[in-house]
């Protein structure tokens, strides 16, 4: 046991520091949970790391919050032997470009979407599968699960060490030009169909293809200004990554969609993590998995409060009742004929079996 700084408190602090003045400003984050403690004991020494770390989010967002606490018990348990530089916004690069810095070795970490990394595990596509996972119960247990351990493992042999899965989130359309409730109105009768910015994912390009949209794949880090210059009409991304990363300024209609459940991977270069002391490894292992844990409370407690706060800076958001999901389901049904043999049937059979067991707990 030991007693540990807290880095990553300060924005609820903050807060509710503001409104103890009397301002009766907008609260920049949730109450959020505080990162569980330190424990474990403090490792010998087996060397010196600095490790850099980017990703595409931005320092608000539970990804950042989660990787800073990350960041803290390696240097808590290591006496500051290993620390983490944190390169949040796509200061160094996308997903895509990311994860090939740590093949060769010029990254050491980074924390993409699961979706961009289908190009080295092709299971993983089976998590961009529309509206699979019903609750994020289901999705907890199907990251938890051996078919999800298995997907982490199906890294090896890539140059990339996968540690963890934890939650980008359900993504939810936005757009800037007009409130969409159903697949007519992201198509347009007598207009355009709307033209979406799509992760770099042949199953996400499909899903909008089928919508009748026009989709556009895109890096994230492109994303806020091709919207501002109306590049491309919208784009879907979980409400707290839409909050944080101020996509309201240049987006006025939301719907709540909830079509596909997007994990994070996190990930070391495998040159970076074999340079580590068996000793380290170990730790690094535990503190991502304790991290991944943090931010998908960090996570949860962001998203309809992400939801909220969008709609309180004036976006108009439209919520969907289960018809009108189930309408949206039934015109993305063309996806999964085309995509269930490829990502392997057996395989969605053995998670749609893990999500019904969530569901009976
Ligand atoms: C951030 C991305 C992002 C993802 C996307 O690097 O690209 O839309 O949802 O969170 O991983």
């Amino acid at each position: 046991m030991m007693l540990i700084r807290r880095s990553t408190l300060t924005l609820a602090g903050a807060a509710s520091l503001t409104l103890g003045f009397g301002l009766a400003a907008q609260a920049q984050s949730p109450d959020l949970s505080e990162p569980p403690a330190i424990e474990g004991e403090v490792l010998g020494d087996h060397g010196s790391h600095t490790l850099r770390m980017g990703f595409g989010l931005a320092e608000s967002s539970p990804q950042y919050l989660s990787s800073r606490y990350f960041a803290d018990i390696l240097e808590a348990r290591t006496e500051g032997r290993i620390s983490v530089n944190i390169f949040p916004n796509s200061q160094l690069g996308d997903d895509v470009q990311m994860m090939e810095m740590l093949q060769t070795g010029t990254l050491d970490m980074t924390y993409p979407s699961s979706s961009a990394a289908t190009t080295y595990v092709p299971e993983l596509a089976a998590f961009d599968l529309p509206f699979l996972l019903p609750s994020r119960e289901a999705a907890i247990a199907v990251m938890q699960s051996d078919v999800g351990q298995s997907m982490l493992d199906g890294f090896e042999g890539t140059g990339i060490k996968a540690l963890t899965f934890s939650e980008n989130g359900y993504r939810q359309l936005s757009n800037s030009a007009r409130p969409v409730t159903s697949p007519e109105d992201v198509a347009g009768l007598d207009v355009r169909g709307l033209s979406v910015r799509t992760m770099e994912n042949p199953v996400h390009l499909a899903i909008w293809q089928a919508l009748g949209a026009n989709p556009t794949p895109m890096a994230f880090g492109e994303l806020f200004s091709a919207m501002e210059q109306g590049v491309v009409d919208g784009q879907e991304n979980p409400w707290s990554t839409i909050l944080t990363s101020n996509f309201h300024e240049v987006q006025d209609y939301g719907t709540e969609t909830r079509h596909v459940y997007t994990p994070f991977v996190m990930m070391m270069s495998e040159r970076t993590w074999n340079r580590l002391a068996p000793e380290y490894q170990e730790l690094v292992q535990e503190a991502a998995r304790q991290s991944a844990e943090y931010e998908i409370q960090l996570s949860t407690e962001y998203d309809d409060w992400s939801r909220d706060q969008l709609e309180a800076r004036g976006m108009q958001i439209t919520r969907l009742d289960d018809e009108q999901i189930a309408d949206f389901q039934e015109a993305v049904q063309p996806v999964y004929a085309e995509w269930a043999p490829r990502i392997g049937e057996d395989l969605i059979a053995e998670i749609q079996a893990i999500v019904e067991a969530s569901m009976n707990d």
